[in-house]
């Protein structure tokens, strides 16, 4: 009780949302209105009682369709603004936020709709709510290498307010190794990088990540566990993980949240933080992912402190906002 209020007071940074996943069912029924867009559900209820996967593909599927309501300038800022003001709830004072560039352009939507609403609404976050940010554009691993070319044309004019890039979506069969040379082309521009990598897919697809992408940081990395060498790898290298448990959880990549491997990934030297994921279908904020950990896990004060501090060490922000926070 005593750890669940220290982690829900503590300043805490956010690297692992998809801003498309926290478009909760009220939000979604009312941009289905706002813009006529048809819903195959009858009311809110209906849409929390589909959250039930058992596998990623599963929830993909429903996070792909929930997005269609996104329209307009004003949906994304309003998306982006109300998970926002839920994580200053949660004490997040620092948040880096993926979007989905080709989920929305394939559906029509100008590149400069989605991202100045998100921009506009992450600005307005840093003003009135104190929350610094950084924003990842993310490449659709189900979709060719072609595609992200194509999705990093696209966003040209836009490549000096974008940090990062990162690698996303179905990831059993679609190994990092494909999309070796878009990742080059972002280092060159700047970008840094990350990809997601050992949430469903082999311990391989993290050493691709890591050697073929060059990426700085893993997003989830869960069975990376099963490969020593690539433990010692990560941690001798001091790689970030952004893991997730709720969504470990709901996507059945652990059985039960007793089983999750956070302590054994802190005990192997491992620098993991806690992130939310996709916090509308997932069943939970970043609080909620501390709370989770807490109640399942003999997880001591140390490692608490030790979680929130590597959320900040492994984020982007400068070395100088970094002393800040740390
Ligand atoms: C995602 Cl949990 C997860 N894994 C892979 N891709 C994603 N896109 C949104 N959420
Ligand atoms: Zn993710």
């Amino acid at each position: 009780d005593t750890l669940i209020k220290l982690a829900e007071r503590l300043p805490k940074a956010e690297l692992h949302l998809h801003i498309e996943g926290t478009l909760e069912p009220e939000l979604m029924f009312a941009l289905a209105r706002r813009n006529g867009v048809p819903l195959p559900y009858d009311d809110v209820e209906a849409v929390r009682a589909a959250y039930q996967f058992s596998n990623l593909q599963e929830f993909l599927d429903l996070y792909y369709q929930g997005m269609s309501v996104l329209q307009t300038e004003q949906d994304y800022y309003d998306l982006t603004m109300a998970y926002l003001q839920r994580v200053a709830a949660d004490n997040v004072v620092h948040t880096e936020i993926m979007f989905d560039p080709q989920a929305h352009l394939e559906r029509g939507i100008a590149f400069d709709t989605l991202f100045s609403g998100i921009e506009r609404a992450l600005q307005d976050g840093e003003q009135q709510l104190g929350i610094s940010y950084r924003l990842i554009m993310s490449f659709l691993r189900h979709l060719s290498e072609e595609s992200a070319f194509e999705a990093l044309k696209t966003a040209e004019p836009w490549l000096h307010r974008i940090d990062a890039v990162g690698l996303d979506s179905g990831e059993q069969g679609n190994p990092p190794d494909r999309f070796e040379r878009v990742f080059a082309r972002c280092r060159e521009l700047g970008l840094k990088l990350t990809a997601h990598a050992g949430e469903e897919g082999p311990p391989d697809y993290v050493w691709q990540a890591i050697k073929g992408l060059q990426v700085e940081r893993i997003d989830h990395g869960n069975r990376a566990l099963e490969d020593a060498e690539l433990v010692k790898a990560l941690a001798d290298r001091q790689f970030t993980l952004t893991v997730c448990p709720l969504s470990n959880l709901k996507l059945c990549v652990v059985n039960d949240l007793k089983e999750h491997p956070m302590l054994t990934m802190l005990e192997s030297g491992l620098n993991a933080t806690v992130n939310s994921d996709d916090p509308a279908y997932f069943g939970g904020y970043v609080n909620d992912n501390y709370r989770a950990l807490i109640e399942h896990l003999p997880i001591t004060r140390e490692q608490l402190h030790t979680l929130v501090r590597n959320g900040f060490a492994g984020s982007w922000l400068s070395d100088r906002e970094k002393q800040h926070h740390l």
